[in-house]
């Protein structure tokens, strides 16, 4: 195992163990990866600060996606630490937990606004970044959900949003392409994160999960570790642009 040997990566959005960056970061780990995790905030960086230090990865900084300072902070300190870097894994999301619930309809321009913001628009944020400390080309990764292709329950402004981030992955692939900077998306089951527990009836979404997939099952993050890890590797050297679903096989289904 090394498939990530000699590649420098940088984590965004690991909030505690069940996180599914975590997961990724963990596969990463194993395969040789060399890792710098971000953290949102001071509190989330007690809880993210030992976990660094399990896969003996950097603690490079914090990192608000709301605040353009904090970004360019990170990628300041990635220059310095690492001088390029291979791979990115941006697993961001947030929307007002009020709007997680009930009708889309009801969503507020105020959180559209937000939910976009953090949860859209912050993965071109660091691609932009990105772009510059890859000279040899790299990688890209974001997370998405099936409530971005179909209607979910109480998935609303959130399921806007994951739709623009899959569009975004396509439009960034095309222009960093030339770059040999690849961009693709792992589109996950659902797990129970700190995230999804702000989701409406959650626990009935996994259920109908359990009935409905091929599988019979729900997924876990180290399954999406592992994929991650696929496509941050040169085993996918070829692929970019792609939405790679990793749910036990829902999204034939549902
Ligand atoms: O079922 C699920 N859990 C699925 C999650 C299924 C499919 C996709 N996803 C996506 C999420 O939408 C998200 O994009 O996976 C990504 C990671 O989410 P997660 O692992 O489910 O959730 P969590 O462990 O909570 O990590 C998300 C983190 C935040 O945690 P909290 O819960 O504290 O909001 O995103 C980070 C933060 O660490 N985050 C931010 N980081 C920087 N700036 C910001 C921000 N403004 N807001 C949230």
């Amino acid at each position: 195992a090394g498939l990530l040997r000699g590649k420098r990566g940088l984590i965004f959005g690991v909030a505690n163990n069940r996180s599914i960056a975590w997961g990724i970061a963990k596969a990463a780990r194993a395969q040789g990866a060399e890792l710098a995790f971000t953290y949102q905030g001071d509190v989330l960086k007690k809880r993210v600060e030992p976990l660094a230090a399990e896969l003996g990865a950097t603690l490079i900084g914090h990192c608000d996606v709301t605040d353009p300072s904090t970004i360019d902070a990170v990628f300041a300190a990635a220059a310095e630490t690492f001088g390029s870097i291979d791979f990115i894994v941006h697993a961001i999301a947030f929307s007002d937990k009020d709007e997680l619930d009930g009708r889309y309809v009801d969503t507020t321009a105020d959180n559209f606004t937000k939910t976009m913001l953090i949860s859209c628009y912050s993965f071109t944020a660091l691609a932009q970044r990105a772009e510059k400390l890859m000279p040899n080309g790299g990688a890209l990764l974001t997370l998405t959900y099936y409530g971005a292709e179909k209607w979910m329950p109480h998935y609303n402004v959130m399921g806007v949003a994951k739709a623009g981030l899959e569009a975004s992955v396509r439009y960034l692939a095309a222009d960093l392409g030339e770059k040999n900077i690849r961009v693709n998306a792992v589109s996950a089951g659902p797990i129970k994160t700190l995230a999804a527990a702000g989701i409406g009836d959650f626990r009935y979404i996994l259920r109908w999960n359990e009935y409905n997939s091929p599988l019979k099952r729900t997924v876990t993050i180290d399954e999406v570790g592992d994929t991650a890890v696929y496509l941050l590797s040169d085993l996918a050297r070829g692929v970019t642009g792609e939405i790679h679903h990793v749910d036990a096989g829902y999204h034939v289904v549902g």
